[in-house]
């Protein structure tokens, strides 16, 4: 029988953690959020070409899962993965690369932003297909199981994935194998230009998946340390054996949909309510309050994390584009990665 149950308070956490946790969780959401502004800035100048999907505003929903996984767990995303994939530790400077489509990029310059991929850091890819990678996450809880292995696989996806017909093949024989994957919902309230009150029959997503037999919980996906403290719960139930595990985290993207999307279907009022709470600044405010960090650490992260992103900008423009002789390189998984 599935519980929905909301996610624990966290103010413990604070205390909990050592300072250097608090302050790697903050800076990599500065990180996130500064590499995706000059990645919009770099699809405006026509440097970055196809699709470009900005996760502007959820942070706090990737940093504070991936704190919690071990490096040999997996993750995977959808095409808003650039947050994800910088979380899980890939280099943000590949990541760049791929994004302006050289062959220095995460996966050669052949995928660009919506297939950033790392076998070493067990990254298994963005994917452009809504609900298309779940299948492939309950595949990878299966070999995890079949190895008799702990590690987990973090499924990262939208609230307009939930009505496809692949998400629930995947949480039925999720369920029904007891396989160890978080599938982590992150409710934006839209799949494109559609509010998920007008494409779901129930809203409330974590109650969605109670007819696979698959724990649940929702958690705003605004608080770093709610995140951090549910996902703590998520990981140790699946390396436990008690897998699966579905978190909804509801937050919220300020951009549009994609670069192309203007967000005319909602109002600018909405999008201020949201930026009140903006991930970054509630954790900033937390840990200024309780002394573990001062105004000059927030300068001095600040200044590293422009650094680092003139750095990727200026990798990516140095690195040479793919040479013709590439195109059919990896066609077939015989090759090496
Ligand atoms: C199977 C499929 N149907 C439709 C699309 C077009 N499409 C791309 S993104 C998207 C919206 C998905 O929204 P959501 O799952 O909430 O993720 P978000 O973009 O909000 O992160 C749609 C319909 C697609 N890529 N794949
Ligand atoms: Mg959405």
């Amino acid at each position: 029988m599935a519980i929905t149950r909301s996610g624990a308070h966290t103010v413990e956490l604070l205390d909990k953690l050592p300072r250097e946790e608090h302050l790697e969780m903050y800076r990599m959401m500065v990180l996130i959020r500064r590499f995706e502004e000059m990645a919009g800035k770099k699809y405006m100048e026509a440097v970055i070409g196809g699709f470009c999907h900005l996760y502007i505003g959820q942070e706090a929903v990737c940093v504070g899962i991936q704190s919690v996984l071990r490096p040999d767990d997996y993750a995977m995303g959808t095409y808003r993965e650039h947050g994800q994939a910088l979380a899980a530790g890939m280099d943000a400077r590949a990541i760049m690369a791929e994004l302006f489509g050289k062959a220095t990029g995460v996966s050669k310059g052949k995928g660009g932003s919506m297939h950033l991929f790392d076998k070493s850091r067990n990254f298994m890819g963005g994917d452009a297909i809504v609900g298309g990678h779940l299948p492939i996450a309950a595949g990878v809880g299966l070999s995890i199981k079949y190895r008799a292995a702990d590690q987990v696989c973090v499924c990262y996806f939208g609230d307009g994935a939930v009505n496809e017909g692949a998400f629930h093949e995947a949480l039925n024989i999720s369920g029904l194998w007891k396989l160890p994957v978080i599938y982590v919902c992150e409710n934006n309230l839209y799949g494109m230009g559609t509010q998920v009150t007008r494409a779901s029959a129930v809203p409330d997503l974590s109650r969605r998946v109670s007819g696979y037999g698959i724990e649940s919980a929702h958690v705003d996906g605004m608080d770093l340390l709610a995140v951090r403290n549910l996902a703590e719960v998520a990981v140790r139930e699946c390396r436990n054996g008690n897998g699966p595990y579905f978190i909804e985290a509801k937050t919220y993207r300020y951009r549009g949909h994609s670069m192309a999307d203007p967000a005319t279907y909602r109002s600018k009022d909405e999008v201020e309510e949201w930026r009140v709470r903006d991930p970054i600044n509630l954790f900033e405010r937390q840990l200024l309050d309780k002394g573990l960090m001062k105004d000059a650490d927030v300068q001095r992260i600040s200044s590293e994390v422009d650094q680092l992103v003139d750095e990727c900008v200026q990798f990516a423009e140095e690195s040479p584009a793919p040479s013709p002789d590439a195109l059919y390189e990896y066609v077939y998984a015989s090759e090496e990665i």
